[in-house]
């Protein structure tokens, strides 16, 4: 990956950013910003937490998970595609945003595109005049959803995959993406690549070299321009990385910052990097490149009769948020649209369950009016910052002190099960360690600990507990460390 690639914003754009939200700040001293820094898009990106996949092609007419490319178009024909319902579905589960699989491996365009016959254009959908990419992009914008498009490199229909001709073909089809469909907040370029196909008829294998063959720097300084404000996708970023595992689970430890390396010790490119590696990150790694964790709904990532039984329960998807986003990564959830086009009743049901436990958990910080004493803190970073609901203040210290307590005494017992850190990462990744605990019969008793904050850190115990103090100490930090938010909260299932 070349680290030209990576694009940072000024120190200047940051801390601009942070002062504007208290005006106390812009006269302290902010710390110094600690290591390689989030850009903006990346920023925004770690606020969102929660976004969905639709897996949609011909796979879900033929019951494939991987499609040959060899299809007859006249096979997708989804009798009520509602995209407006889709998103009010996903809207309605707390979804922040919506990436639809525009292209998947079979090469099957569900946009109008001028770059192949393998399309909805040659397809019974709307007599041909379809656009599920314009529908979906469109009702996305009407619920509030963010959009994001998932374009296959590996093509398995086109007679030029292998050739030089492919990557133009390749990098038309992203252009035609990144200018006619608004706004789009992720573009996401999957690892798997090569291999046996259709290919114009000459059905055979076409391997390719990964390093070299998709001329990757080109591809994303075009996507950088056409959607400046868009986060990129792939095992190796450039912005955001795969979390090394299709199960929704980041490492405990689960640093934004990482060093991607080859299986072989050598360049790691989509399809080629270390993947366990992936799922840890690594302290103070060369690029800010947080994990994505993806994961599907049901055991496939395309709509299978079969797996109608199979969905996992609102719960599950509880559990899977507190590894993923609870871990400073994301939760990527897949959900397939049926044949109808359409989100099948049992998805929905789990979605729904997993909204309003989502909103019933984190509906009100139950920390706030706790007294809260700092062991130290730096003039205009007070420890207030961290019950004030606002991710862009924070508490921090002075600059040689890098351990840390807090205490927390609030005017009536609370019972919890969840406790949750946010680190202020626009000064980098800092907290390297932390504890929590609370009182009890007259001692302090262990609540947990964890090692990287980032974005969102969320500590849970398997009973809530009951207390009216509560302590955390910073253990571990490579700079004194910014903490923007401390909150408690009692599982809602
Ligand atoms: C993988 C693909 O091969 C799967 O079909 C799916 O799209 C998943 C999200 O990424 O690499
Ligand atoms: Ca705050």
């Amino acid at each position: 990956m070349a680290s030209t690639m990576i694009y940072q914003p000024s120190r200047r754009s940051f801390v601009l950013g942070l002062a504007a939200a208290s005006s106390s700040f812009a006269r302290a001293t902010a710390p110094p910003p600690y290591g390689v820094l989030p850009s903006m898009p990346q920023q925004r990106w770690s606020e969102l937490g929660f976004y969905n996949f639709l897996h949609f092609t011909v796979n879900t007419f033929t019951d494939k998970e991987w499609g040959e490319g060899d299809e007859d178009p006249a096979i997708f024909n989804p009798t009520a595609f509602d995209a407006a319902a889709i998103c009010a579905v996903l809207k309605d589960a707390g979804s922040r945003g919506v990436i639809l699989t525009c292209k998947h491996h079979d090469g099957f365009c569900l946009w109008p595109t001028k770059t192949t016959d393998h399309s909805i254009r040659f397809s019974p959908f709307k007599n041909g005049k379809g656009d599920i990419v314009r529908e979906l992009s469109d009702a996305a914008a009407k619920a509030g959803l963010k959009f994001g498009v998932y374009l296959s490199p590996w093509d398995r229909n086109n007679v030029a995959y292998g050739t030089p001709a492919y990557i133009d073909i390749y990098r038309r089809q992203l252009t035609e993406l990144l200018t006619e469909y608004g706004p789009i907040f992720e573009i996401w370029h999957d690892g798997a690549n090569g291999g046996s196909g259709y290919y114009g008829g000459a059905k055979e294998a076409r391997t390719i070299d990964k390093v070299h063959y998709y001329d990757w720097p080109n591809t994303w300084a075009l996507a950088r321009k056409l959607q400046p404000d868009a986060v990129i996708f792939s095992d190796v970023g450039p912005d955001i990385r795969w979390v090394g595992n299709e199960k929704g689970i980041a490492g405990e430890t689960c640093w934004a910052t990482y060093s991607p390396v080859a299986t072989d010790g050598g360049t790691a490119v989509p399809g080629d990097v270390r993947e366990k590696e992936s799922t840890v990150g690594t302290r103070n790694g060369k690029f800010w490149l947080p994990a994505e964790c993806d994961v599907s709904i049901r055991p496939g990532w395309f709509w299978h009769p079969a797996e109608n039984g199979k969905v996992k329960t609102a719960q599950q998807l509880f559990d899977l948020y507190c590894v993923s986003t609870g871990r400073g990564a994301s939760f990527l959830l897949n959900v397939p649209p049926d044949r109808r086009g359409l989100i099948h009743e049992a998805d929905s049901e789990s979605l729904r369950g997993f909204g309003r436990i989502m909103n019933a958990t984190f509906a009100r910080n139950l920390a706030t009016g706790a007294r809260v004493k700092a062991s130290n803190s730096r003039e205009g970073y007070k420890p207030v910052h961290l019950l004030d609901e606002n991710r862009h203040t924070y508490w921090a210290t002075a600059d040689n002190v890098t351990q840390a307590e807090l205490l927390f005494e609030l005017p009536h017992p609370v019972a919890f099960d969840l406790v949750r850190l946010r680190e202020t990462i626009a000064l980098g990744q800092r907290i390297g360690g932390f504890s929590v605990e609370y009182w009890k019969d007259g001692a302090w008793s262990s609540f947990g600990e964890g090692t990287s904050v980032g974005a969102c850190r969320i500590l849970r115990s398997p009973k809530p507990i009951s207390a009216d103090k509560v302590r955390l100490r910073i253990t571990e930090s490579a700079a004194c460390p910014a903490l923007s938010e401390f909150a408690l909260f009692k599982t809602a299932l």
